[in-house]
């Protein structure tokens, strides 16, 4: 059975000083302030397509806080907006790929939005095809290992693409050559439409992790510090030679699937707000305000720097130059050359 991360843990025990405190906060603030740009974009038709992250920022921002930029690899998908901006992509990187601009540093606007990539960073773009993501991040770990590098492959998905076959290869490879990959399941009880007793007769995914040799873990995805917890512990094991770890961050999202999705058609607005009661950056902000992190008013004062910020990138990267259309085939297609 998957062990269940409950004990809490201080701050000053995870290693996380008050600055690191206030820098995690930013990060889950700024992906939420992203994330309703993006929709109201979408709704203005200046944004094609959005995924939107609000509810899962604790899971994302708390996991991926515990890897090292410039080291580690990331491998996320098109839910992580706050794994992607821990990994160093800005704001305004983000909304160049919403506008599929020129400068968008994941594709110069060729890919999808959300399919971030980044050789700089050591973002790995994924394709559409969900868990597609999962064998690359175990190739890449069974390279580091081949390599003799220390470098730990961070991997995350949502909880409907542990159906996949694929999903099941990539963790049983994992677990066969010990690899260092940490996988994440974001589990928001839906794919799409389909809630989670639809997908598998099992309450949690972490136990899978059992069927391939490694520790699962169950965590309060809506926790930002358990999420950190269990996740820095799961990269120590990893960049160790101990292997893999499955953890299963409990989450929800709290906008439909997409921007072309109607969640009405399938979950209650009673549903919704009361998974909304357990919001991973107001109980975050509880919790720094205990602390004496933040003051009273600081919650509502780095909301309106942020976005302010937020604004300002989509002005500039609305503004940013459209890719010269002589350009059309370059990484999509072979480029035609002159007869
Ligand atoms: C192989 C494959 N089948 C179906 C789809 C369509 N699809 C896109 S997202 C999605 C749901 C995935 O759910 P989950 O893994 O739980 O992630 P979430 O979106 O909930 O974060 C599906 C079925 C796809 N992209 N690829
Ligand atoms: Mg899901």
């Amino acid at each position: 059975m998957a062990t269940r991360l409950t004990r809490r843990t201080s701050p000053e025990a995870l290693g996380l000083s008050a600055d690191d405190l206030r820098s995690m906060y930013r990060t889950m603030v700024t992906a939420r302030l992203v994330d309703e740009a993006a929709f109201r974009l979408n709704r203005q038709g200046k944004a094609p397509f959005v995924v939107p992250v609000s509810g899962h920022e604790g899971c994302q921002v708390g996991t991926a806080w515990a890897l090292e930029r410039g080291r580690d690899v990331w491998v996320p998908y098109y839910r992580d907006v706050g794994v992607v901006l821990v990994a160093g992509m800005t704001p305004y990187d983000i909304f160049l790929g919403l506008f599929a601009k020129a400068d968008d540093p994941s594709s110069g606007g060729r890919q999808m939005p959300n399919h971030w990539g980044s050789r700089r960073l050591g973002i790995i773009s994924h394709s559409s095809p969900i868990a597609s993501q999962l064998p690359h991040a175990v190739g890449i770990a069974y390279a580091i290992r081949y390599r003799g590098e220390d470098a730990v492959v961070g991997s995350w998905f949502g909880e409907g693409a542990t159906s996949e076959g694929i999903w099941h290869e990539a963790l049983n490879f994992a677990g066969i050559h010990r690899l260092p990959v940490v996988f994440v399941c974001e589990n928001n009880r839906y794919a799409i439409s389909v809630a989670q007793n639809k997908q598998m007769a099992i309450e949690d995914v972490a136990d899978r992790a059992a069927a391939y040799g490694f520790p699962g873990v169950v965590v309060d995805g809506n926790d930002v510090l358990a999420c950190y917890a269990a996740m820095k512990e799961a990269v120590a094991r990893a960049r160790a030679g101990e292997g893999p770890t499955l953890i299963e961050a409990k989450t929800y999202r709290y906008f439909p699937h997409t921007s072309d999705d109607d969640d009405r058609t399938y979950r209650s607005r009673e549903e919704v707000e009361e998974a909304r009661r357990r919001d991973p950056i107001r109980r975050f902000e509880r919790v720094l305000l205990d602390l004496g992190v933040l003051t009273a008013s600081d919650p509502e004062q780095i909301a309106a720097e942020i976005k302010e910020d937020v604004e300002r990138r989509i002005d500039e990267a609305w503004a940013a130059p459209d890719p010269d259309p002589a350009t059309l085939y370059r990484h999509v297609f072979a480029e035609p050359v002159d007869p």
